[in-house]
């Protein structure tokens, strides 16, 4: 069984790490925008929103090797919203779990890349979901199985804000934290919109943090966009759990005319409207990148 070093995976964000993070996010946001033109529909809105949180958590903090995805001491990643399945294979291309080709495949008939993924089809992937609202049970299961094994495993689980619609989730939640799971984190893509519109306008789901931590969570809050926040919460949640981080996102983060548009949950897009998303996410990418560059030189 392999031993992971975790000091080693969370040394502070360096400026060369930050941009190394900005310019994985923006390969993987351009890889879903160009999979969904090609495939001919995706759930694009859903992908670009938490791009940002899995970018940090598989580049810096998820503990795996690629090439022993069956080794019992490695970190587990639970999608819990399944149908953010075309961004999740994004980033684990980056990570070299699977391949562009594989990726390629998206959509088509035979192949296993499909809207909702499978674990027993797709290398990388711990649980099949797309039912919304199991995937923190699961994870929950994974780490009391972890913890009955000894294995130094963490488990991650990433919910969509939906998802603190179910009963099932705080089933599981509560759970989490009658058992003391320490090694359980969950991550909220809190973009404030489901399918039929804005969470605050159907059924408020505010105050959020306080209902985690009424049911025993200890809530970690930041912008679901910046990797200094994000990689901060990731390294604070390994101190004490279980833990949650509300990552406040915005549905179709990077292209400019998918953000907050729930119209872009799921969508398709033609090779003008592909044109116009690849230059809008490169446009960000660079502002964020001058943003940094203005930070930097007003910091010294
Ligand atoms: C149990 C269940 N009910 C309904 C759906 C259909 N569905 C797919 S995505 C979605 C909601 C999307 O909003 P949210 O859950 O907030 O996810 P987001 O894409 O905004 O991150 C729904 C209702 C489902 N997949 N599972």
């Amino acid at each position: 069984m392999r031993r992971y070093t975790v000091d080693a995976m969370v040394a502070a964000l360096s400026s060369s790490e930050h941009r190394r993070l900005l310019a994985v996010s923006l390969r993987a946001r351009e890889r879903v925008v160009r999979a969904v033109f090609r495939s001919g529909s995706g759930h694009v809105g859903a992908a670009l929103s938490q791009c940002d949180a899995l970018v940090a958590l598989y580049e810096r903090h998820l503990r795996l090797d690629p090439a022993r995805l069956d080794d019992p001491a490695r970190d587990r990643f639970v999608l819990s919203k399944g149908h953010g399945g075309l961004g999740l294979a994004a980033v684990l291309v980056e990570r070299g779990i699977l391949t562009q080709g594989q990726l390629d495949s998206f959509g088509e008939s035979a192949s296993p890349i499909g809207m909702h993924m499978d674990h027993r089809k797709v290398a990388g992937i711990e649980a099949a979901t797309g039912s919304l609202g199991h995937g923190l049970g699961i994870a929950v299961g994974m780490a009391l199985g972890a913890r009955v094994q000894r294995w130094s495993s963490r488990v991650y689980c990433l919910l969509s804000d939906g998802e603190c619609y179910e009963g099932s989730t705080w089933e599981a939640a509560l759970c989490a934290s009658a058992s003391k799971l320490r090694s359980l984190c969950a991550i909220v893509d809190r973009n404030r919109l489901t399918m039929d519109g804005w969470t605050e306008r159907e059924v408020p789901l505010e105050p959020l943090a306080d209902k985690w931590k009424s049911f025993g969570w200890r809530v970690l809050a930041c912008d679901g966009h910046d990797f200094a926040a994000l990689d901060e919460c990731f390294a604070r949640a390994k101190d004490d759990g279980p833990a949650v981080i509300i990552a406040e996102t915005v549905k179709g983060k990077g292209v400019s005319f998918m953000e907050n548009k729930p119209e872009w949950h799921y969508g398709a897009i033609d090779s003008a409207k592909l044109d116009e998303a690849l230059a809008s996410l490169r446009a960000q990418h660079d502002a964020e990148t001058r943003a940094l560059d203005a930070r930097e030189r007003g910091a010294s």
